[in-house]
């Protein structure tokens, strides 16, 4: 029997686990009962139950979609400043009304719940798309858990007798703080969190990498670093303690590994590069693309960064696949400015699609054109 992992505490639960609440006309009301407790549809106390399953460990409330469809998490992780709010913020938007929008004909993305709403709106949307300026930095999970951005993705496949709308994929996003992923001690509170996650998404900052910072120079911005590598191998011990089987086997849950900002690097990619040609999935996952920017990222840590970073995912992980993007198209002219031009990603989508081509959303088209 497949589990449903509470988007909020991150524990698994059997579906007739989850827990329900009295209603309104019940003097327990707010109070919580197993689901196989309910008789012909109403609470021990006699009543109308509340419609939503309620979480057995944290109490909070799952939304109906997100029981049903098995809710896929994805972690999205990264040191601190390596762009991964902004990546979630100009993603969501992008699924919903931009360029990936125009490629997936009759594909939708919708936020699920008013939190996600809420918090997709205030945190990401108008920072960026009102008032065009940079995203905060994350609030730490010392301070309060990353909370899940949920959304449900549906995608039109074509039939032979028309076309068919398929179940919906219900994602869940959680943009952790870039410094508890360098802290150690805070790293085993994400634990559970990564534990949880059906894929990872781990964001490289190319500015934190001393041979490219001596490049490109950091514009006067306040200059954190991390060790990315370190992040990396944190990551894969954490979940080796986690993972049931012998500690030599590699982590199942697949990785991608993307390169960011990489408006900020064009002197560092040859004219042929792929990167510099924008992505060719339309409609489809086109695998030969995927895999000749997954070569050249490749080659790029490899000259610029550190051989033994490749060495240690490919140590750590059964399937993993390097990705470049910017998320904004262009760098901010200074700490409350995006560039006058506004928000022109490019292949800010690719992992995402990756992974939704793994999870079987959509095809993934092998051959060569
Ligand atoms: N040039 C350029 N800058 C970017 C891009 N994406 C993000 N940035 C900048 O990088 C900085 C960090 O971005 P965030 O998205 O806040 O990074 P984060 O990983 O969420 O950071 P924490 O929340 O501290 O972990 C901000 O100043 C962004 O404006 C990009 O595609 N290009
Ligand atoms: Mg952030
Ligand atoms: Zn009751
Ligand atoms: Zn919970």
């Amino acid at each position: 029997m497949t589990k449903t992992k509470c988007p909020y505490c991150w524990t698994s639960h059997r579906r007739n686990e989850l827990h329900m609440r009295c209603g309104e006309r019940c003097e327990h009301k707010g109070e919580t009962f197993v689901e196989r407790q309910l008789k012909n549809g109403r609470c021990p106390h006699g009543q109308l139950p509340q419609s939503r399953r309620v979480c057995p460990n944290c109490g909070r409330e799952l939304l109906r979609e997100y029981v049903d469809s098995g809710g896929r998490n994805i972690a999205v992780i990264g040191s601190s400043d390596s762009g991964k709010s902004t990546w979630v913020g100009v993603l969501v938007h992008e699924f919903q009304r931009g360029q990936v929008n125009e490629r997936f004909v009759g594909m939708s993305l919708d936020l699920l719940g008013e939190e996600s709403r809420l918090r997709y709106q205030r945190d990401f949307d108008t920072p960026l798309f009102e008032e065009h300026r940079p995203l905060r930095q994350t609030a730490s999970a010392r301070v309060s858990r990353p909370e899940p951005l949920m959304f449900s993705l549906r995608f039109r496949r074509e039939r032979k007798l028309g076309s068919a709308r398929v179940a919906p994929v219900v994602t869940v996003f959680y943009d952790t703080a870039g410094e508890d992923v360098a802290r150690a001690a805070a790293m085993d509170e994400l634990i559970n969190y990564l534990d949880a996650a059906e894929g990872i998404i781990l964001l490289l900052d190319p500015v934190q990498m001393p041979k490219v910072r001596d490049l490109v120079g950091t514009n006067g911005a306040k200059t954190r670093f991390t060790d990315q590598l370190h992040v990396l191998n944190r990551l894969g011990e954490l979940l080796r303690e986690r993972s049931a089987g012998p500690v030599s086997r590699r982590l199942r849950t697949p990785l991608a590994i993307a390169l960011t900002k990489l408006d900020l690097l064009p002197e560092t990619l040859p004219p042929a590069s792929p990167l510099r040609q924008p992505s060719r999935h339309v409609g489809v996952y086109d695998e030969p693309d995927g895999l000749d920017v997954h070569e050249e990222v490749r080659a790029w840590l490899d000259q610029w960064y550190d051989p033994a970073f490749d060495r240690s995912i490919a140590n750590t992980f059964e399937t993993y696949r390097y990705f470049g993007l910017s998320a904004l198209g262009a760098p901010p002219v200074d700490g409350d400015h995006l560039a006058p031009a506004g928000v022109h990603p490019y292949r800010l989508e690719d992992p995402m699609l990756w992974l939704l081509a793994r999870f079987g959303a959509i095809k993934m088209m092998k051959g060569k054109r």
